[in-house]
């Protein structure tokens, strides 16, 4: 198999600095590379956050022997009229996963503080909500996973009525996120500024989109992985950069 990663910005030096634009990653069958490529590409050069005038796109042969396989997430969803109203419940919903009402606020403080999108996403305790990586600004990337089969995918999710990157790549992202040993909870909401559906996930109840989550026109987004107490923070970051895990539909 090959894993394909794209990433794409506007206005840096050489692909540093400017504005994050998108990122992206597949992994595939050597048959479907090139085709992978081209949409990557394609979607580098009409985000809504922008038209990339850098794009990176590496492509490396991986081992599908030494990949591990979990399942994607049960879906589950609340239907928010407002921002408020979707925050609110994103807290209740992690309350009632297990994650304490202080490490909520506090995670919530974090993410509604930020004056850009991170990359990536913080990892914080979910008892104390203490801030356990050190990634700063830049955040945690969760790297190196995609569905099994994206056949099988197709089918089923457009059967539950769901379609569509965003979807796919956070349900496939939470799920990887959710087998790995440590995690409790997860809380997200997109940095592009058209898309409001933010979700909640967890190994115990599954992915729980919330239809609002922000404000039309807001470009900024978070991502917050909640870790039980006593997780070897190191190694569950190396789970979530380096395995490569493939999403069984
Ligand atoms: N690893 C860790 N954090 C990430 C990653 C990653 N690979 N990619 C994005 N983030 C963080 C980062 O802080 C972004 O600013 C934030 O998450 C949002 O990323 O069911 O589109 O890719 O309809 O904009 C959720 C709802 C969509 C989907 C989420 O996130 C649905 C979305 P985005
Ligand atoms: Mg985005």
């Amino acid at each position: 198999m090959f894993s394909i990663k794209m990433r794409s910005s506007l206005g840096g030096k050489n692909g540093n600095g400017g504005k994050h634009i998108s990122g992206a990653e597949r992994i595939v069958q050597e048959c479907d590379v090139e085709k992978t490529v081209l949409s990557l590409l394609e979607r580098a050069r009409s985000h809504q956050r922008g038209k990339a005038d850098f794009i990176n796109v590496k492509i490396q042969e991986i081992s599908e022997e030494q990949a591990a396989r979990t399942k994607l997430l049960s879906v589950y969803s609340h239907k928010s009229a407002t921002k408020d109203e979707g925050r609110l419940f994103a807290r209740k919903e992690l309350v009632r996963i297990g994650v304490t009402p202080k490490a909520v606020e506090k995670a919530f403080l974090a993410l509604e503080s930020l004056s850009d999108s991170m990359r990536g996403a913080m990892i914080l305790d979910s008892v104390t909500g203490e801030r356990l990586d050190v990634f700063g600004e830049r955040g945690v990337r969760c790297s190196n996973m995609d569905v099994a089969l994206s056949n099988n995918y197709e089918e089923k999710l457009s059967a539950l009525g769901l379609s569509g990157e965003h979807v796919r790549e956070a349900l496939v992202l939470a799920s990887k996120v959710a087998s790995c040993k440590g995690s409790v909870a997860e809380l997200c909401w997109s940095d592009d500024p058209d898309y409001v559906t933010g979700y909640v996930a967890s190994p115990k109840f599954g992915y729980c989109r919330i239809s609002v989550m922000k404000e039309l026109g807001d470009f900024i987004g978070g991502r917050v992985f909640f870790v039980a107490p006593g997780t070897n923070v190191e190694s569950y970051i190396d789970y979530l950069q380096n395995k490569v895990v493939l999403v069984e539909v």
